[in-house]
Formats: C-alpha cells, sequence, structure tokens
C-alpha cells in the first residue's frame, strides 16, 4: 500500500488526510475522481485561510465586501471568564445540535476550579415546529422549561436564563439580538428580524407558569470559548462544528467599527459558515457540494458551513455513494429507495463507518438499513467516501481557524501567538479523526501559532451561565442605576408643576408677600435705544472671573477692553472691606494699564448676587451666594461699600452710577442689538434671570405705566421647600455640604458650581452598590469639587468617543472598565438634562407671564443669555430651549448668547442713567 505523501506538502498537492490504521486502501487505479474532488490542497487551503482573513478584517471595518464573506457579529461580550461569577441559572440552548434543545440548570460556586455538575435534559424538536411558526417554535421552548423546572423543582423565585440560540444575529446588547437568518435546518417563520429574547419571553409570559428573567443571549461558541476553565486558558476562541459550524474569538474592541470603543476586549462572532468566495472556495466546491447546496432550505447560503456541519457531512456522502451507485461503482449499480432520500445518511452513520475499530461492521449495519446489501469492497469504498468529505471538512475547518489565528497574530503584533482554542460539537467531539487532522492542518497553516485545544467539558452550558453570569450583573447594575437616576429623569407633568409653581411665586413676590422669589426691582426701566454715547468703566463680579472693562459706546457700535482678575477664595470668603478693596486694586491696576489714571469715567458695577436695589446705585446685599461669604456686606449698600474702597485707595476718582445684576447687564447687552430682548438669563457659576415687568404690577414701586426690569433671584427659587418633591438625597448631601445650607436650592440643581458635585455624589453612591468600579471607593472621588462641572461638557460632548472619556476619569484615579465610562456618562446627561430642563421651565414660567401681561395671543421675545454651562456644555441650550417650547408653546422665544457678558451691559445701563440726567438737567 502507498503511504499518503508526508505532512508539509508541495505547492500544488493535495492536502494530509491521515491514513488511519484498519482502513482498507483501494488500488491506487481505481481511485475515484469523484473522491480526487474532495483533496484539498495545502495552496488552497491557504488561499482560503488568505480570503477569509481578508473577509474578517473588511467586516470588522464595516466595509462592504463584493464576496459573500464572514459577518462578525458583536456579541457584547467583553471579558472571558473572571471565575468568581457565581449563582444558579437556567440555560437553554437552541440550534447547537440540530432539531433539539436542552435545558440546564448550572450552578456557579465562584469558586476556581470548584464546578458542580449542571442538570441538563434533552427535548427533540418535531419538524413541524422546526420549520413552523416561530410562536410555535418559543412556545415549545417555553414548555420545554415549565417541563424541565418542574422535574427539577428548583424554585420560582428570581430564576435566571442564559439563552443559547446558536444562528447568526445582530446582537445590540447582551439580551437584545435580532435573528439575521436561520441555518441548519431551522426555517420557522416570522423571526427573521425579530428580537429572539423578546419572543422568548413572551412565550414564557404565555405560559405563565415561572417567572423567569432572560438576562442574555450567547451564540453556542461564546458558551463553549466562555466554558473553558480558567485554569487551562483562557481561551479566546471558541470552536464548534456540530450540525453547523461556526467560531467567536476575542478581537481589539478598537478593530471592530460598529463599537465606539478603543480599549478592551470584545467578543465577536464570525459566522464564517456564510464564507462563500468564489475564488477561493470555487474550485474546491464540487458537484455533490452543489447538489446539497440546491436541495436544501437554504440554497446559496451557508455554503462555507455545508462542506463542514455535521448537517452536511452524512448528505455528502449519500450524494457521492447514489452517484458511485448510478454509475454502477457501488452496490452494483442499485440505489435503494432510503438511498436516494435525502438526509437518510446522518453525522452519526458517517462518524460510525469512519470509525477505526468497529467502522467496516457499522458500514455494514448502516448500508442495510438504507436497504442495501453491500460488499466487502463497497464497504471499504464507502469509509473511503466518509473519509474524503470528512477530511476536506476539518481541513476546511483548519483553514478557517488558521485564518483567525493569523488575524489575531497579526494584530497584536506578536511573532508567535499562544492562545487556547475551547473546542464543541459532536463532530469535534464524536468524529474520529475530524480533530486530529483539524490539529494537523492548523500546525501546517499557522505554524507560528501555539494552539491548545480545550474540549468544552458540557457543550458550553456552563459557558452561558458564565455570561448570563455577568449579564446579570450586568442588569442589576443597569437597574440600580436606572433607579438612582430615575428621580432626575423629569416628567412634563413635573415640570408643568414647577412653571406654575414659579408663576405663583413671582406673582407673590411682585406683591411682596412670602415668597422664595425675591423679585427685586432694578430700576432699569427700559432696555438701550442706541442713542446711548460715551465711555464707561464697567467691573464684572460674581460669576467665574472678576472683570474690569472699558466700554465705548459710539456711533458705530459698542468696543470693549477688559480684564479679568481672579478673587482668591480667601478674599472671596475674607472680609468686605478686604473684598472691595481688592476690587479696587483691579480697577487700579486697569486703569494704569489703560492709561485712565486721573480720569473719573462714569462706572457700571455688575454685582451678580441678591440686592434689594433702591435706586439705580443703590442696592442692599441680601445674602452672598456662589461660595462668596465675605463678612460685613450682607444688608450693606454694596455701592457705598466700593465707594468707601476708593475712598481708602485715595488718588482714584470713580463715579459709581449703576449697580446692576449680572442678567440684568445681559439683558441690557444684548438688547442693544435685538430691541426684542426683555429676558436676562445666567447659567453659570449660579443662576438667575431677569425680565421686563409692567410697572403696574410691581408692589413698592411707584407708577403704573411703563416697565421695570425684575432680578428675580430665582437660584432662591424653593428654598420655601416648595421644590421638596424635586430634591434627591444627592442634593440634600450638596445642600448640606455647602456654606448656604437651604438657600438657593433651585440654583443647586442647575448651575455649575454644583453639577460636579451632584454628580460626585451620585457616582460614590453607584460605587457603594458595586455598580461602579468595582464598588472600590477611592480617596479621589471622595475629595469635595474633584469632580468637576466642565467635565460634564466634555463628557457628554457627542464628539468625545467613550475613550476621553475614560481618559478624564483616569486623570481622575479611577480605576474605570469601559462599562463604568457609559454609566458615568449616563450620570452626567441625567444631571445636566434635569438642570437644563428645570431651567426652561423657569424660562416658560417668566415669557408666558410676559404674554399675559400683555394679553397676547402669542409673543415674540428674546432671551439674553450668558454664563459658561450654557455657553460650554453640548446640549444644555438646545435642550432648554426645547423645554420653553414644550412648556409655552404660544411663545416664540429666541435665545441670544451675550457675547461681551454683562459688563457692556452694566455699562449700557450706566449710558441710559447717564443719558436720563443729562435730560434731567437741561
Ligand atoms: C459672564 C457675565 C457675568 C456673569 C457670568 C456668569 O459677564 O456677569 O456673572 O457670565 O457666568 P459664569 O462666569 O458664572 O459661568
Ligand atoms: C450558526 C452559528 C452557530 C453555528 C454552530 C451556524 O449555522 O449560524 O451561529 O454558531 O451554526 O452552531
Ligand atoms: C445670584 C444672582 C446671579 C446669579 C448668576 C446667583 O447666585 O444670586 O444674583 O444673577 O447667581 O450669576
Amino acid at each position: 500500500m502507498d503511504s499518503v505523501e508526508p505532512a508539509g506538502l508541495e505547492p500544488g498537492a493535495r492536502a494530509p488526510s491521515c491514513p488511519q490504521k484498519g482502513i482498507l486502501q483501494p488500488s491506487d487505479s481505481s481511485e475515484l475522481e469523484c473522491l480526487q474532488q474532495f483533496k484539498v490542497t495545502k495552496i488552497q487551503l491557504q488561499q482560503i485561510q488568505a480570503s477569509l482573513l481578508g473577509s474578517m478584517e473588511q467586516a470588522l471595518m464595516r466595509e462592504a465586501s463584493l464576496a459573500p464573506g464572514v459577518r462578525m457579529l458583536p456579541t457584547y461580550v467583553g471579558s472571558t471568564p473572571h471565575g468568581n461569577e457565581q449563582g444558579n441559572f437556567v440555560v437553554l440552548e437552541l440550534g447547537a445540535s440540530g432539531a433539539s434543545l436542552r435545558i440546564l440548570w448550572v450552578t456557579l460556586t465562584g469558586i476556581k476550579g470548584q464546578r458542580v455538575e449542571p442538570k441538563s435534559q434533552e427535548f427533540v424538536i418535531p419538524q413541524e415546529v422546526v420549520q413552523g411558526t416561530g410562536q410555535q417554535l418559543f412556545d415549545f421552548a417555553a414548555r420545554c422549561l415549565v417541563e424541565f423546572l418542574d422535574a427539577h423543582s428548583v424554585g420560582n423565585q428570581g430564576l435566571q436564563l442564559g439563552f443559547s440560540f446558536s444562528f447568526p444575529c445582530h446582537q445590540t446588547g447582551l439580551d437584545r439580538s435580532t435573528l439575521i437568518s436561520w441555518t441548519k435546518g431551522f426555517r420557522c417563520s416570522g423571526v427573521e428580524g425579530q428580537d429572539v429574547v423578546q419572543l422568548l419571553r413572551d412565550a414564557i409570559q404565555r405560559q405563565g407558569a415561572y417567572s423567569i428573567d432572560v438576562v442574555a443571549v450567547v451564540n453556542d461558541t461564546v458558551g463553549t470559548m466562555m466554558d473553558c476553565e480558567p485554569g487551562v486558558g483562557p481561551c479566546e476562541i471558541g470552536l464548534v462544528v456540530d450540525t453547523g459550524t461556526n467560531a467567536c474569538y476575542m478581537e481589539e474592541a478598537r478593530h471592530v467599527a460598529v463599537l465606539d470603543e478603543d480599549r478592551g476586549r470584545t467578543c465577536v462572532s464570525i459566522e464564517w459558515g456564510s464564507f462563500s468566495d468564489d475564488k477561493a472556495l470555487g474550485p474546491v466546491l464540487t458537484a455533490f457540494d452543489h447538489a446539497l447546496d440546491q436541495a436544501s432550505l437554504n440554497p446559496g447560503a451557508q455554503r462555507f458551513e455545508k462542506m463542514i456541519g455535521g448537517l452536511y457531512l452524512g448528505e455528502l456522502v449519500r450524494l457521492v455513494l447514489v452517484h458511485l451507485a448510478q454509475n454502477r461503482v457501488l452496490f452494483g449499480g442499485y440505489t435503494s429507495p432510503a438511498l436516494l432520500s435525502q438526509g437518510s445518511i446522518l453525522l452519526e452513520h458517517v462518524t460510525e463507518m469512519e470509525d477505526p475499530s468497529t467502522g467496516v461492521v457499522c458500514v455494514h449495519t448502516v448500508l442495510q438499513d438504507l436497504g442495501l446489501n453491500p460488499e466487502a469492497s463497497d464497504a471499504e469504498l464507502v469509509q473511503r467516501v466518509c473519509v474524503a468529505v470528512c477530511s476536506r471538512a476539518a481541513q476546511l475547518c483548519a483553514a478557517a481557524l488558521a485564518a483567525v489565528l493569523s488575524h489575531l497574530q497579526r494584530s497584536r503584533e506578536q511573532q508567535t501567538l499562544q492562545v487556547a482554542v475551547a473546542t464543541g460539537g459532536r463532530v469535534l467531539e464524536r468524529h474520529p479523526r475530524f480533530h486530529s487532522i483539524l490539529q494537523e492542518t492548523v500546525k501546517l497553516l499557522a505554524s507560528e501559532c501555539d494552539v491548545s485545544f480545550i474540549p468544552s467539558v458540557d457543550g458550553g452550558g456552563r459557558g452561558v451561565a458564565m455570561v448570563t453570569a455577568v449579564a446579570a450583573r450586568l442588569a442589576k447594575h443597569r437597574r440600580l442605576l436606572e433607579e438612582t437616576l430615575a428621580p432626575f429623569r423629569l416628567s412634563r407633568e413635573q415640570l408643568e408643576a414647577v412653571q406654575t409653581q414659579m408663576r405663583e411665586a413671582m406673582a407673590k413676590g411682585l406683591q411682596r408677600e412670602p415668597s422664595s422669589l425675591r423679585m427685586l426691582p432694578t430700576y432699569v426701566r427700559a432696555t438701550p435705544d442706541g442713542s446711548e454715547r460715551g465711555d464707561f468703566l464697567a467691573l464684572d463680579l460674581g460669576g467665574t472671573n472678576f472683570r474690569v472693562l472699558l466700554v465705548r459706546v459710539a456711533e458705530g457700535g459698542v468696543q470693549i477692553i477688559n480684564q479679568v482678575y481672579s478673587i482668591p477664595e480667601c478674599v472671596a470668603q475674607g472680609s468686605g472691606q478686604q473684598l472691595f478693596d481688592h476690587i479696587v486694586d483691579c480697577i487700579v491696576d486697569f486703569q494704569q494699564k489703560q492709561g485712565l489714571r486721573g480720569q473719573s469715567l462714569p462706572l457700571g458695577f455688575t454685582f451678580s448676587f441678591p440686592c434689594k436695589q433702591l435706586g439705580l446705585d443703590q442696592g442692599i446685599l441680601l445674602n452672598w451666594t456662589k461660595g462668596f461669604n465675605a463678612s460685613g456686606c450682607e444688608g450693606q449698600d454694596v455701592v457705598h461699600l466700593l465707594r468707601e474702597a476708593i475712598r481708602r485707595r485715595q488718588a482714584v476718582e470713580l463715579n459709581v452710577v449703576a449697580i446692576v445684576n449680572d442678567t440684568v447687564g445681559t439683558m441690557m447687552s444684548c438688547g442693544y442689538e435685538d430691541p426684542r430682548c426683555e429676558m436676562g438669563l445666567i447659567v453659570g457659576t449660579g443662576t438667575n434671570a431677569c425680565y421686563m415687568e409692567e410697572l403696574r404690577n410691581v408692589a413698592g414701586v411707584a407708577g403704573d405705566s411703563g416697565h421695570m426690569c425684575i432680578n428675580m433671584e430665582w437660584g432662591a427659587f424653593g428654598d420655601d421647600g416648595s421644590l421638596g418633591m424635586l430634591s434627591t438625597c444627592f442634593d440634600v448631601r450638596v445642600d448640606q455640604a455647602s456654606i448656604n445650607p437651604g438657600k438657593q436650592r433651585f440654583e443647586k440643581m442647575i448651575s455649575g458650581m454644583y453639577l460636579g458635585e451632584i454628580v460626585r455624589h451620585i457616582l460614590l453612591h453607584l460605587t457603594s452598590l458595586g455598580v461602579l468600579f468595582r464598588g472600590q471607593q477611592t480617596q479621589r472621588l471622595q475629595t469635595r469639587d474633584i469632580f468637576k462641572t466642565k467635565f460634564l461638557s466634555e463628557i457628554e460632548s457627542d464628539s468625545l468617543a467613550l475613550r476621553q472619556v475614560r481618559a478624564i476619569l483616569e486623570d481622575l484615579g479611577l480605576p474605570l472598565t469601559s462599562d463604568d465610562a457609559l454609566i458615568v456618562l449616563e450620570v452626567c446627561q441625567a444631571v445636566s438634562r434635569r438642570a437644563a430642563q428645570l431651567c426652561g421651565a423657569g424660562v416658560a414660567a417668566v415669557v408666558e407671564k410676559i404674554r399675559e401681561n400683555r394679553g397676547l395671543e402669542e409673543l415674540t421675545v428674546s432671551v439674553g443669555v450668558d454664563g459658561t454651562l450654557y455657553k460650554v456644555h453640548p446640549h444644555f441650550a438646545s435642550l432648554v430651549a426645547a423645554t420653553v417650547r414644550e412648556l409655552a408653546p404660544r411663545c416664540v422665544v429666541t435665545f441670544l448668547q451675550s457675547e461681551d457678558g454683562s459688563g457692556k451691559g452694566a455699562a449700557l445701563v450706566t449710558a441710559v442713567a447717564c443719558r436720563l440726567a443729562q435730560m434731567a438737567r437741561v
């Protein structure tokens, strides 16, 4: 007997088919052409390897590929088992091994190496169900579940199920998966394009016997890979050859285009069954393959699988036997009805017939069962047909696996790749030679890779339970996150209630009745009319920066020169004298730099704190806000305090004409460009609003006609407890830790000084629940104000991928996983969204007041806006506008972002005052 060519073939030579002890060899002359077709050369295997590799990388980049290729489907499994997964899980396996489903009860101990044998039961799915309606299939599965759970009395509490669904699916989460197309003889209607988890949940619901939480759907290759004992692996590739074939592997997340992820790994289901690049496969596809495909349920699809999968090997053998019989090479040219009927030779038959010891006997048994009466030579030839078909299958499978190994080697830039492959499926488990041919051919095609094959213990059931455990943990985290963030998700009704309450508080405040809204008259009666002229000094205190400005109002418009100065915390919280002396120092420094020494220009003072104004240049500070707490100022006229400081500084001439709130300055500044601007809004360190109210509605100010700008001081809205229903425990913590507890409650839900702190407290809470940072509290996160509000704007910016989110958080020394980054993003979104909506409800209350004041059906009005949070946050402004549109549909509101800040507005108020004073003197 001639031995088959040694391993390491010459180009063009046929690949090894592993001579088998005890298998009779035909005489060379009679080796039949048709068997020759199943011989695949090393070159051909390498071509398939290369083409499949190309198809993998194209699909990863979501580049459309000409040749129907592999699908590369993300599975949302982000890590191989940690080994500490624990709990009891129900596993439902559908589709892995033909028309049967298996249910397991798996206990994970969470202790390395400690395994509890799963309880399992197999159910054969009737053919009419396999090709019936989707509802029939899922109802059948749900009934089997009930039968299993009844039989294994596992109770009915908190059952968590992992669904192993072995078909190509688009997954959008661990528990959301849409079937792309059936394979392997399944063809239930109404399922393709549907979320199979929902279909199963509905079917379980219809049974109504058990409340089972389907927390994860997993492809069988993933279950197989995850079933790898941590001690052995970790396995980073899962390979299944059962009725169908497929593999998955751990890919660098950054290589998976659909996942906006750049760190860590994620498991990808290759779905190589659909690989069918004619150039690579064409030469090895035989007429029998085409015949099988044509007669299959899905002609043209799964061509690669139809050369390897156990559902097809028997059929290929049968087609060859029929061909040989019809050509009088076998069975004396006799064909039995059974031999002629599709699917009459099964995988088991092929496996048995190839069995080295019992093979020949089995051949006779199988052929007799098919109504044939084989000669010994027939039996020997039939065995060789089986060998040819299965050897090719193993070699093709090896070429595909070698493609995955080459890809991993390349993407990990490793000269020598060491990897463990978890294997599962009856072809791999039961076929006598498939495994060894696979190993040998892989060694041949991927010689630089050191591959160890780890057979999965129970077909991946445990692996599915592992994924379910991870999914359960993530689902629990999701639930805890939703519970934590739910109070931040304000309903339309809640926002309408805020709007109504603000209207009531406005009305009371205007009538000087007890109200959390002070509605302070500002003595600004008109917005600029454009006739203002002159040079003015302006101060802008109360925002992020203290600025001194020189404002020239001329025919051609307004020119501004300004200088930013800092107010150290020790000055902001020192004595009033210190603070105002510091302010005058800055003014003097500015005058020197601008060559204004000795000039006494009219000065407008933007003082962004609640002041009871007795006149344009008299403002009694009611209380500090925003971290300011200089002593000896509250209850004082701050213009007087400024003038005192100027007096203390001798040789400085300053004519303080007006004190305005930054909201008023902002309204005036924008009103200079757009006369319809009748409201000012600040959302920065603090928040507040002002608007032009009908004088007749302002108690305590003489006159019934005309308007007066009212500084609402809405930061204090709710200080009377009226916002209690919206306040969360996190708001309470931020308020209690502030230097003015119980005060500025509305501001503490909206403005930049507090949003970062609210987020930090939520992150601490979620860490204590184990939802974040694996429950590890970090010193950094315990640090007050460590999570800046600007982080929210950065983290929520659309252009920032998760990676940058991670970078920001890592700078904070937070050990985070990719899921953590997503959760932090959601927390930021919830907190900033609530802030914007509350702000929008406030604006809606004001513009509706103006509309009703004027008895208008519809009001067109502009709002001048300033403040870092409003300007910098990527979504804040649009959320405010959307909320106003929703709550004040009869008002057309334009938001004008103030370019020059309120310093210009203060100068304009001063200019108007000077003009009016001028006219009064004339
Ligand atoms: C810029 C204005 C200033 C105001 C500030 C508020 O010129 O008057 O106080 O915006 O924004 P913040 O600087 O607090 O973010
Ligand atoms: C399916 C895969 C599955 C494989 C092995 C193929 O037909 O498309 O999802 O992993 O069979 O069961
Ligand atoms: C102050 C307001 C100011 C707002 C915006 C609040 O804390 O009380 O007067 O307009 O911050 O700066």
